[in-house]
């Protein structure tokens, strides 16, 4: 059985103990692969080799940085095929779907931080004839990168392009549940000639390996992006140290249809940013808000769209929704559904396992499933969900709509649809959410800051400022 290796100072390594956890495929719900479990003890050497590093990195030519990060991007491009396999498998996304969007997007990446570091400037201020000041930006070190498992090669160069680009050197952790395309990201860092120890990958779980990078005193920065409860226990640990923190956690996310909108639109993107990636995307919009007045039409509309997609083989053409990453997760979003019930919620359609025929027989699959009749405070409508399960509510006004969308503890982002612009720039300004999408879902350009409010969320990723987060910023003031 394959087994997946940490990269320490440019070599792939055993974990010290010589533990290793078993890798699930869930489409076919057995182990194809071993992951290292490693601990403290991987994790420091990850971090000297990272420190060693440092000084040659930083100092080296931003050019030079750029290039190598180019030919990384360039080596993910020529293996995209190999890539999107192995995070289908490894996932149970759609091969579809990692080829279109998770593995371009990895490369995509590298490539925007590696050229945007060419262009990073910073301010100076003239104090009228008498100083002058400016701000000096310089990589501040060693960081920790820790990303999850529901876009695994994309969420893991969001964080260590921009970290790499900026010139400080990496610790990383992609989570235990889909580790392989980070593994294979590995071995194109060593074609690359990415130097040794600038990128250090351990792998493992969180409350041993990605503890341990958390707790090391020397690791000045974490970059972390995966569940709420989690990202407060990075944080309890994070900020006595006073370490820079940029958390990108969980969503409830608002996707509210006006009567006004244009409908088919509406639809074919709604049920986009409801179920894509089995619905395991931090920004999958779990509430629809509909305008009473379109409330029927859209619901019927909308349940008959559902039941046309297709769950099955990840591998297969045609599969719309493949399956959970692991049975326990199966056993959450499931649960969701029963609690739904429990509410006073009505399925309107799916709410059951799927056993797909074949090789996927013990697959983790769930049908996409609707549900109406549950009002805004339920546990359902608070709690993200993660899974393939979306509500809809019916509101009577704008103040409505506004109101049910903040109602929540999270802020991540909303969708709203309108044909009204007036109605589009009021209601964005009042919604309490990092990114607000109109007419539209999932539609990124990579230099807008990226985040969330309330309880989705620390800091802000994306264009300079992701730059900006891996630096030093002091202020150099010269008096004339
Ligand atoms: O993610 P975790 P989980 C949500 C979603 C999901 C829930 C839990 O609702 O059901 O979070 O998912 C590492 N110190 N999202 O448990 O635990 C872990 O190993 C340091 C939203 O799978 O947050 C992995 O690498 N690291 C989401 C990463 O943190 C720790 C994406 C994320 O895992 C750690 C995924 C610790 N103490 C889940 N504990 C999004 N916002 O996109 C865990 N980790």
């Amino acid at each position: 059985m394959e087994k997946i290796l940490n990269y320490v100072n440019g070599a792939w390594q055993e974990p010290r103990s010589g533990m290793y956890l078993d890798n699930y495929d869930p489409s076919i719900g057995s182990v194809y692969s071993l992951i290292p479990d490693s601990d403290a003890n991987d994790v420091s050497e990850a971090v000297t080799a990272a420190l060693d590093a440092f000084p040659d990195w930083s100092a080296m030519p931003v050019e030079r940085r750029s290039a190598v990060l180019q030919r990384i991007a360039d080596l993910i491009d020529r293996d995209i095929d190999l890539l999107a396999r192995a995070e289908s498998i490894d996932n149970g996304k759609p091969l579809s779907l990692a080829r279109s969007l998770d593995i371009p997007r990895a490369s995509a990446n590298l490539r925007f931080f590696a050229t945007g570091a060419l262009h990073f400037s910073s301010e100076a201020h003239t104090t009228g004839t008498d100083a002058v000041n400016y701000t000096l930006r310089t990589p501040l070190g060693v960081a920790g990168c820790i990303s999850p498992w529901n876009l695994p090669l994309y969420l893991f160069t969001w964080k260590v392009a921009p970290a790499l680009a900026a010139g400080c050197t990496v610790v990383a952790k992609p989570s235990e549940l889909s580790p392989m395309t980070a593994y294979i990201f590995s071995k194109l860092c060593i074609e690359a000639g990415l130097p040794r120890g600038v990128l250090n990958i351990v792998h493992g779980i969180g409350p041993k390996a990605g503890q341990a990078i958390v707790e090391h005193p020397e690791v000045i920065a974490i970059s972390f992006t995966g569940g709420t409860v989690t990202g407060k226990k990075i944080a309890t640990t994070a900020a006595p140290m006073f370490k820079k923190l940029s958390l990108e956690l969980g969503g409830k996310n608002p996707n509210i249809i006006f009567a006004d909108c244009d409908l088919e639109r509406a639809l074919d993107i709604s049920l986009q940013s409801s179920f894509s990636n089995q619905g395991e995307i931090c920004l999958c919009g779990s509430r629809i808000l509909v305008e009473k007045s379109l409330y029927n039409q859209f619901v019927e509309a909308f349940v008959a769209g559902t039941k046309k997609l297709k769950v099955g083989d990840p591998l297969e053409e045609g599969t719309d929704i493949g399956a959970l990453i692991s049975e326990n997760h199966l056993n959450k979003v499931s649960g969701y559904i029963d609690l739904a019930r429990q509410e006073g919620g009505q399925i309107l359609t799916g709410g059951k396992r799927v056993i797909v025929k074949g090789r996927c027989a013990h697959g983790y699959f769930l049908e996409p499933t609707v549900i109406v009749g549950l009002d805004s405070e339920c546990r359902t409508n608070q709690e993200e969900i993660f899974g393939p399960v979306v509500t809809i509510m019916p509101f009577d006004t704008e103040m409505d709509a506004v109101h049910f969308s903040n109602s929540t503890s999270y802020g991540l982002s909303a969708s709203l649809w309108t044909e009204n612009l007036k109605r589009a720039h009021r209601v964005s300004a009042q919604i309490k959410s990092g990114i607000i999408w109109v007419n539209c879902w999932l539609f990124r350009d990579l230099r807008t800051p990226f985040g969330g409010m309330k309880q989705s969320g620390l800091g802000r990723e994306g264009g300079w400022e992701a730059l900006k987060f891996f630096t030093d910023v002091k202020n150099v003031c010269v008096r004339l």
